[in-house]
């Protein structure tokens, strides 16, 4: 017994260090590494309870240790001590768990209502969240702009999401600024984010919701105010006619109607559908689909080759589009920025 308990020690004592690292981590999603005031939040009501849990179950599985080995049977004839009916025993262990998760409790409650808080004041940003089976819509309402799966905010900001879904049911998570909430059909959910730093936040959708579910990302794109600013004005802008002399852009804008993408996407000026995400600022953004490809000419040929192809389930029908055809549409959509 006594080697066996050796040769588990060195593994044990690895395992110690490598989680001890991972919490220190700089990885894209982790939630125990808050960059934002309502992620700290969340942080700093976790890690007590996860103490407070660890102290439990030392002495839960202590006591269970030491009576396996003190009271373990020796002989035949002999039966453990009878303790049934200990009124000082019983009322000691229903007491102290009840006081530990009223403890707990009251942390928890208060970590909850602050959260729930929706910031109010000139200088919140609101952003309207909707949920689409595979990618988000963002709106900023009062600032005319509409974009999809890249989620811009300026940092410093109390920024109140209000989240809504289109179809099925998501959850929004970006774990270095939040928790998860989530994205109910018929009915408004809140939450509030701030990031301190400018950068990229990555995030998922956190609730199954159909084939793609593993597809629909979540990016939250931070800025410093006077740079979020600049994009405001950017998006809220509709992009620039394709020039005259621009013939394959010119061809392509016709396709955009002809082949029916006008019916499903948006573009400020020119299209006004709304199954899709709205492309009039497309060429702004760095990802594409629910964030799962690069936008580049390439993977935008690929996208419109065969979009369910690309991602399962995808709702953009293959439009069995010619080659030349998506050079056209692809120049149009180059226009888009
Ligand atoms: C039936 C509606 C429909 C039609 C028609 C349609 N799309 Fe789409 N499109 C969508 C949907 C839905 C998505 C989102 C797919 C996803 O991410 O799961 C999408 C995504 C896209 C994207 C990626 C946008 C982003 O930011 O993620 C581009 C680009 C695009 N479509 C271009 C086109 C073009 C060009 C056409 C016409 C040839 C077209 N679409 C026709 C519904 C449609
Ligand atoms: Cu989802």
């Amino acid at each position: 017994m006594p080697t066996n308990w050796r040769k588990l020690a060195l593994p044990a004592l690895a395992l110690t260090f490598l989680l001890a690292g991972c919490a220190n981590s700089s990885l894209p999603q982790d939630a125990l590494d808050p960059e934002g005031p309502f992620a700290r939040k969340v942080h700093n009501l976790a890690m007590p309870v996860f103490g407070i849990a660890g102290i439990v179950f030392v002495i839960v599985e202590g006591l269970i240790v030491y009576s396996v080995i003190r009271f373990r049977r020796r002989s035949d004839d002999e039966s453990p001590l009878q303790v049934h009916g200990n009124a000082k025993a019983e009322l000691a262990w229903t007491i102290a768990p009840a006081l530990t998760l009223a403890l707990v409790g009251i942390f928890t409650v208060g970590t909850i209502i602050q959260l729930d808080r929706v910031p109010k004041g000139a200088d919140v940003l609101k952003v309207n969240v909707t949920g689409h089976q595979w990618w988000w819509e963002y709106e900023y309402p009062g600032k005319q702009v509409v974009t999809a799966n890249e989620l811009h905010i300026p940092t410093g900001v109390d920024v109140a999401l209000t989240l809504r879904s289109k179809d099925v049911i998501h959850s929004f998570w970006p774990p270095k600024l939040a928790g998860k909430i989530d994205v109910i059909p018929n009915r408004e959910n809140h939450m509030t984010i701030n990031a301190d730093k400018p950068g990229t936040y990555y995030g998922q959708c956190a609730e199954f919701c159909g084939i793609s579910h593993a597809n629909m990302r979540v990016r939250v794109v931070a800025h410093e105010p006077a740079e979020f600013a600049a994009w405001v004005k950017s998006n809220a802008a509709g992009p620039a006619t394709p020039d005259a002399a621009d013939t394959e852009a010119v061809a392509g804008q016709a396709l955009f109607r002809a082949k029916g993408c006008a019916s499903c996407h948006a573009v400020k000026g020119f299209a006004a559908g709304a199954v899709g995400p709205d492309l009039t600022h497309l060429r702004q953004r760095e990802v594409f689909a629910g964030a799962i490809f690069d936008l580049n000419e390439k993977n935008l040929r690929r996208w419109l080759r065969n979009p369910p192809g690309e991602k399962p389930g995808s709702i953009m029908p293959n439009l069995n589009l010619t080659e030349e055809e998506i050079t056209s549409l692809i120049a149009y959509l180059d226009t888009l920025k």
